[in-house]
């Protein structure tokens, strides 16, 4: 006796694409993070991973195929053939090496730029109209690398940049106000990492200028006394590498919430890693950091957020730094 009966009249079977493919490249700590987050969130009806290293990738797939009963269905596949990546809408990227104890973001870019050059083209042959996400470092002078070796638009090449130090400053403010993260409003800009530059003038929690209010213990603060805050997001992710090892947990929710927001529409604004030419006076073809809008088609746009002159110039810094490190590239 079969389990299930077709109605008489039905036209089946009836194959529709299903709705959303996301490939992540690189299954180490950030990839697996990524992947499950947006697993997770019912974000992706396919998954397709890919790695060098076949053990590791199919162990990663088993293990998330075996939560089926727990998640949202999703066809998870795995390859070292990027084949396996055919028709994505995104491509996150978070292969490479990662940042020794101590080691600033910068000084992986000779390790991870080969790398670049031989995964890009392979993603770009299989799904020429995916958005690319890059997550490895340094993000913005990788995601600046893809930009050029995909010849996409920049509208679909995005680094997921400030959008965790943003996270990060968020939770601090909200600690030391006692409030909720999501009710703290503030974009760190530039580059991710060590020149973030944050916004302190137009930092809100509830509408509220930090800058004017008291937190829970009635401490007011000033731009000087909040770059307190700052060090400590920047130290943030050398405190966690130095403890365990890696990041990931932050990052995984950080690219899931600018999946949610580029394959559902949402239109929301993020500080992400994207082509700075023509905003804010920059002038150069950098990748950097700005509050940005996201929906299907990648970038929408980026804000006109208000900055104080010195805002302006160390966001200026941070393009310079960048400039630099891009320029010394061999493409
Ligand atoms: P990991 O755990 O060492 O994983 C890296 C993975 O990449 C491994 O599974 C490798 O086998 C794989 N890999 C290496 N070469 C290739 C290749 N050619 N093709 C496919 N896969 C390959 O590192 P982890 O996951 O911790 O970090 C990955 C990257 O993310 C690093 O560059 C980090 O610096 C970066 N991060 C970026 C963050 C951001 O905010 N943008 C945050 C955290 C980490």
């Amino acid at each position: 006796k079969p389990m299930f009966t077709t109605i008489p009249g039905s036209d089946l079977p009836y194959h529709v694409k299903t709705s959303s493919k996301i490939t992540v490249v690189g299954v180490g700590n950030v990839g697996m993070a990524c992947a499950q987050t947006c697993v997770t969130e019912g974000l992706v009806d396919e998954l397709a991973l890919v790695d060098i290293q076949a053990d590791k990738l199919r162990g990663e797939m088993l293990d998330l195929q075996h939560a089926a009963a727990f998640l949202p269905r999703v066809n998870i596949m795995a390859d070292s053939d990027y084949a396996v990546s055919e028709g994505s809408d995104i491509c996150i990227v978070t292969a490479g090496a990662r940042q020794r104890e101590g080691e600033s973001r910068l000084s992986l870019l000779g390790r991870n730029l080969s790398l670049f050059k031989s995964i890009i083209p392979q993603l770009v042959r299989y799904s020429p109209d995916t958005i690319l996400l890059i997550v490895s470092n340094p993000v913005d002078i990788l995601t600046y690398l893809s930009w050029k070796i995909s010849g996409f638009p920049p509208n679909r090449v995005i680094g997921t940049g400030t959008n965790l130090d943003s996270s990060r400053l968020r939770f601090l403010i909200a600690d030391k106000f006692d409030v909720n993260a999501h009710n703290v409003h503030g974009y760190m800009v530039g580059e991710h990492g060590d020149s973030s530059v944050p916004l302190w003038s137009t930092l809100t929690i509830a509408n509220m200028p930090v800058l004017s209010i008291c937190d829970k213990d009635g401490v007011k603060y000033s731009r000087e006394s909040l770059q307190e805050l700052h060090k400590m997001v920047v130290g943030g992710a050398y405190e966690v590498i130095k403890l365990k090892g890696y990041t990931s947990w932050a990052i995984g929710y950080s690219t899931a919430s600018l999946v949610k927001s580029l394959l559902r529409d949402q239109r929301r604004i993020h500080p992400v890693s994207v082509l700075a030419k023509g905003f804010y006076g920059i002038d150069k073809d950098v990748y950097l950091s700005l509050p940005s809008q996201l929906g299907r088609a990648g970038v929408l746009g980026v804000a006109s957020v208000q900055m104080i002159e010195e805002e302006r110039r160390k966001l200026h810094e941070s393009s310079e730094t960048i400039w630099d490190i891009q320029n010394q590239l061999q493409i």
